[in-house]
């Protein structure tokens, strides 16, 4: 907390953290494996006059697949830790931003839309890979070389630019065959370069070109 204070728990006699930010923009890092308590995350309030809100910083402790799910608010989620420690999940509430590290090289990111209509964005802007879904937390990823989109029920709108995601060499998109899916790739700024997929569909080592 804040570089200040470390807290210490035993697996005997604590089941949950809640770990509350409190007012202001906040950046809570979560990182290691073997977690003895679930972790929940509440971002609290954020800056009225500055800033983009509160963050949560996931650092995959082990390799696999990391997965983050919506929850019932667009700031709520829970991110789902690879491995098989379950207590390594963490849930959130109250946040603005997401920031989650890769374990490995071969590591997959999965993004989970709702099971209402998405739209889900894929993009390396200002430097940064980025995964958007509607208005929910943004997620900023580093270190996953397979990512895959789900947009799961409803009618979803899957927006693909892999030009200049930084150690991405996978992307699946999919959603789930309940009316209609697209899957737009667009390797550049124009538009009439889209190429619009309907369907679910598999982009296994998509390659763009102009
Ligand atoms: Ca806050
Ligand atoms: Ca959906």
């Amino acid at each position: 907390m804040n570089a200040l204070k470390v807290i210490e728990l035993t697996s005997a006699n604590t089941e949950s953290l809640i770990v509350s930010a409190g007012t202001g923009n906040d950046t809570i890092t979560v990182s290691g494996t073997g977690c003895p308590a679930f972790l929940t995350v509440q971002g609290g309030g954020q800056s009225s006059s500055s800033g983009s809100g509160d963050r949560l910083v996931f650092l995959a402790g082990a390799a696999g697949t990391t997965t983050v799910s919506p929850g019932a608010s667009a700031d709520a989620g829970l991110i789902t830790a690879p491995g098989a420690h379950r207590a390594d999940d963490v849930a959130f509430f109250e946040i603005e931003n997401l920031t989650v590290n890769g374990n490995a090289l071969s590591d997959t990111l999965t993004a989970q839309g709702t099971h209402a209509n998405d739209t889900i964005a894929l993009q390396n802007l200002g430097g940064s890979n980025l995964i958007w879904i509607n208005d929910r937390a943004v997620i900023t990823f580093v270190g996953y070389a397979n990512v895959n989109l789900q947009g799961r029920f409803g009618d979803d709108k899957i927006n693909v630019h892999p030009v200049g995601l930084i150690g991405v060499t996978a992307i699946n998109a999919a959603g789930v065959a309940d009316g209609a899916q697209t899957v737009v790739i667009r390797p550049d700024a124009i538009e009439s370069d889209e190429q619009d997929v309907t369907g679910s569909v598999a982009l296994s080592m998509f390659k763009a070109s102009n």
